[in-house]
């Protein structure tokens, strides 16, 4: 199966924590990143709703892990901002670790797309995300969000950059350009979740198996 209507997307629940998340069962893909990247942005952009996931200019807004159904099975995950200042340093540990749990336990995770603030790319949070996701062999999706703040020279030099550094994961990790202001990566997140989303359980043969 390819190409998931994502724009019937609707909202399902939200947990406090990993244990209070529904069965570990079907497909899930999560969204991760530093607070204000633009995680409820790309989600509301992908499914071309205004308010799915609720957006924010205070960061920190989304402080609960927030599960969404594209189909029965399959899910889109927004995950709390990390990073956040004004967050006390306890609670900001307390989450690391939930966030550490979530990625390396839960095992209908199929995919994560790591979000970035083109701005300000790589910082040590997002790494441990992607270290962690490589770990436990999860793809990975970088989005250089925002992008649309950037000119277009050095919007391609960042991306670039980052491009560059990924290598260093050793893992599989794209990185592309995203606004959801302007839908620039729309049509490269949404290829990117069919493929996660149409993976066969059975065992994986070889990559080049097409
Ligand atoms: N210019 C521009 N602004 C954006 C874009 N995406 C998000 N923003 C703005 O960035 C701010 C944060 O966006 P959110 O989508 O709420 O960010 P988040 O990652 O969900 O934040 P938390 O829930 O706090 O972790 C809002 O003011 C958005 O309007 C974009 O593509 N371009
Ligand atoms: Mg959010």
């Amino acid at each position: 199966m390819s190409g998931w209507n994502y724009h019937v997307t609707h909202f399902v629940t939200s947990a406090p924590d990993i244990r209070h998340l529904p069965a570990d069962v079907g497909i899930e893909v999560a969204f991760a990143g530093r607070s204000n990247a633009g995680k409820s942005s790309a989600l509301n952009t992908l499914t071309n709703q205004k308010s799915l996931a609720r957006t924010s200019k205070t960061p920190g807004r989304t402080q609960l892990i927030n599960l969404f159904q594209v189909a029965e099975g399959i899910r889109l995950v927004d995950l709390p901002g990390y990073g956040y200042a004004e967050v006390p340093e306890e609670m900001k540990r307390k989450w690391q670790r939930a966030l550490g749990e979530y990625l390396q336990k839960r095992e209908c995770l199929k995919g994560l797309v790591v979000l970035m603030d083109i701005r300000h790319p790589l910082k040590d949070l997002d790494q441990q995300m992607i270290e962690w996701a490589v770990q436990s062999q999860i793809p990975v999706l970088v989005l250089l969000t925002k992008a649309d703040k950037l000119a277009s020279g050095a919007r391609k030099s960042q991306l670039n950059m980052v491009r560059e550094a990924s290598l260093a994961f050793m893992g599989d990790v794209q990185v592309e350009l995203f606004s959801s202001l302007k839908k620039i990566g729309v049509d490269k997140l949404r290829l990117k979740l069919d493929s996660w989303f149409s993976a066969q359980d059975e065992a994986p043969l070889s990559e080049d198996g097409e």
